[in-house]
């Protein structure tokens, strides 16, 4: 299996994660990517190539053009105003207040987050565009005719919805990667997202249309970030009704209740048509992950990417979160033997 990983990712390197009102040494940090990379060779997946630089043609169908030129344009805003730390929102548009984008930066921070852990800092937009580029050179490969590829992105993405970032990401990089095989022919792609968070971007992105099946099993959002939003009643709307399927799960849940939901949303995949699958791959429903409340064990990603696998489609995966422990590197390796199987 072709690994797209570029050494961009360094360039995101925050100082700052706001956490329990402290500035804290931030948990999505270049050491996950490394160690990751480390354990899939190690593995023996040692095809790893960087991935062909791309435009905004694709993201651009899924982010708005105005929140696309404020992630270019943030961190220069920022300096430019004098301030020291990283970039952090502190007002919002809330309710009954006014949607619009201010000029001030300030401002700005607070009109496109939807929470504030995630600073902006200097390399964070190039980082966000070269994995942004592992996902679609991902979807390439695949296309081509491998039967599966992954994109070891940095920063994540699953959280990045048409025009908000936050929860560690900026651009979606596995809605660009679905978008990519829709538009070198696929009729119908599925995002399955495993990560331990909602992948509220990605539904979000999809939410109204119905080429793009969307299923994500998760901390339910009653006790769980994104918090607000989640929950088993979205099911799309539109040309897009039917095509969201959400997984609200409590927490300590074990392999057993979370594979059984899995196997449900694999179901439902096959029974919408989908002609290639994007898995949104976080290992943070590892029992260990320092912010996470499911209790998966290393030997079940082997399982899990056995099952994906069984699923028979071609499979794009990107990597989102998973945090904190040695493990993470293991993981992800297992969930690939298991793809590769
Ligand atoms: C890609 C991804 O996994 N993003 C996750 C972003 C989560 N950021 C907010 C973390 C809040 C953690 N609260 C943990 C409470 C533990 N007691
Ligand atoms: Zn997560």
């Amino acid at each position: 299996m072709r690994i797209f990983f570029s050494e961009d990712h360094k360039l995101r390197d925050a100082r700052t994660e706001l956490f329990g009102g402290e500035l804290v040494s931030p948990f999505e940090a270049p050491f996950r990517a490394e160690w990751i990379l480390a354990a899939v060779k190690e593995a023996g997946f040692h095809d790893v190539v960087a991935p062909a630089r791309h435009g905004l043609e694709t993201a651009g169908k899924l982010h708005a053009a105005d929140y696309l030129d404020f992630l270019e344009t943030a961190w220069s805003r920022w300096v430019a105003d004098g301030y020291r730390g990283e970039a952090i929102p502190t007002s919002f548009p809330a309710r009954r207040m006014r949607q619009h984008p201010p000029k001030d930066i300030d401002g700005a921070l607070g009109y496109y987050a939807f929470a504030a852990e995630t600073s902006i800092t200097e390399g964070t937009y190039a980082a966000a565009r070269a994995a942004m580029d592992c996902g679609l050179s991902a979807a390439e490969h695949v296309n081509a005719g491998a039967s599966a590829a992954f994109a070891l992105c940095r920063p994540p993405g699953h959280h990045a919805a048409i025009d908000l970032y936050g929860g560690y990401s900026f651009i979606n990089n596995a809605a660009c990667a679905a978008q990519r095989l829709l538009d070198l022919g696929a009729a119908k792609v599925a995002v399955l997202d495993v990560d331990f968070h909602h992948g509220n971007g990605t539904q979000d992105i999809f939410y109204q249309r119905g080429d793009v099946y969307f299923a994500s099993l998760h901390g339910d959002p009653v006790d769980a970030f994104p918090y607000f939003l989640g929950f088993a009643d979205e099911e799309g709307t539109g040309a897009g009704l039917g095509s969201t399927k959400n997984y609200p799960l409590p927490r300590g849940t074990e392999f057993a209740a979370w594979s059984a939901a899995m196997d449900d949303a694999l179901r439902r995949i096959a029974a919408f048509g989908a002609e290639a699958l994007v898995v949104s791959l976080g290992v943070d429903t590892f029992e260990r992950d320092p912010i996470s409340t499911f209790k998966l064990k290393s030997e079940d990603y082997l399982v899990m990417g056995e099952r994906l696998k069984k699923a028979g489609l071609p499979v794009v995966v990107c990597m989102e979160g998973g945090y904190g422990v040695p493990e993470i590197g293991l993981n992800v390796a297992n969930v690939l033997k298991g793809i590769a199987s």
